[in-house]
């Protein structure tokens, strides 16, 4: 095994088949440790196409999943119309000066994904702030503190255009006003792992050498896309600021489900928890089902370090 990651041997952790009513797959969870449990908020694809999102607790994080009879967070296309055809791929923070945890997630309209914010305290019942972007954007996390004041969001509007699909950085007072958007990490080009098209997947983890982020790159090929997994570093003070980025993917498909399934080559991780110095990264694998990888968080900053060429400054 090359790298810090470890897929855990219980993998896929959860199926359609573990799911208590019909869907066709399960996968791209949000993660958090709630009231000592681990907590998935998963992507549920129904039978009818759309998706929509279901609460799975554990108390190791790892089996023994209990999961909500019914959809936890139905897409609710009459009051928000901007989840006509369904809500994707959540991310969860706690922040901690709401006593809230805020979930970014993508709504698929009429006029493409965008990106939109609910909070919860229980996650049982949401409270939706609506679009925060225009489409298209997706692959959206809020940070846990504030800087200046303000709450900073991640996202990745994706124009069709040639110049490609970077992470950006935008601000807000409120969680509802964002501005002072700039690109923070630049998708790369020509043959690079991760050209043309990269992408958040989990929230920021505040690290003891900044935030540690980790990213999806598509490889585009004659025979569709590779999903593969990026780390970088930003300033724990100034998030605007790249201390680190591997040059190596450090997590790829390999194994037969994240091979094979709905969509071949995909590992797509929107959750992590840090226990002490275990990080348990929770990726969808192939848009069919939920697997797991575990690492030591020094490990993984070690490993950052060794594949990252210096820094500019
Ligand atoms: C992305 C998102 C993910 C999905 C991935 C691979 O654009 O839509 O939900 O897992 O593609 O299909």
């Amino acid at each position: 095994m090359n790298g810090p990651f470890h897929r855990y041997a219980g993998n896929p952790i959860i199926t359609a088949g573990d799911l208590p009513y019909s869907a066709n797959s399960v996968f791209n969870a949000a993660a958090a440790l709630v009231d000592g449990e681990t907590l998935l908020l998963m992507r549920v694809e129904d039978r009818t196409g759309l998706s929509h999102l279901t609460v799975a607790h554990s108390k190791d994080g790892l089996g023994d999943w209990r999961i909500d009879p019914t959809p936890t967070m139905p897409a609710d296309p009459i009051g928000h119309p901007e989840e006509l055809w369904g809500i994707e791929d959540p991310r969860i923070t706690w922040v901690e000066d709401l006593g809230l945890y805020v979930i970014a997630y993508t709504a698929y309209s009429a006029g493409g994904p965008l990106v939109s914010l609910a909070t919860t305290r229980d996650f049982v019942t949401f409270t939706r702030l609506g679009p925060v972007t225009l489409p298209e954007n997706k692959d959206a996390a809020i940070f846990p503190v504030r800087f200046g004041g303000r709450y900073a969001m991640l996202h990745r509007p994706s124009p069709s255009q040639p110049n490609g699909a970077h992470i950006w950085l935008s601000f807000s007072p409120d969680l509802k006003h964002w501005g002072d958007h700039q690109i923070v990490l630049p998708c790369r080009t020509g043959g690079w792992w991760d050209a043309n098209k990269i992408g958040l997947s989990p929230p920021p983890i505040l690290t003891s050498e900044g935030w540690l982020i980790m990213y999806h790159g598509v490889r585009h090929t004659i025979a569709g896309g590779i999903y593969r997994l990026g780390l970088a570093l930003l300033d724990a003070k100034d998030p605007r600021r790249v201390l680190r980025r591997a040059d190596e993917w450090v997590f790829g498909p390999e194994a037969s489900y994240e091979r094979q399934g709905d969509v071949a080559d995909v590992v797509f991780p929107c959750g992590w928890v840090v226990e002490g110095d275990e990080l348990r990264v929770y990726y969808g694998a192939a848009d069919s089902s939920m697997a797991l990888a575990t690492a030591s968080v020094s490990e993984v900053l070690d490993w950052l370090r060794r594949h990252s060429p210096p820094a500019p400054d």
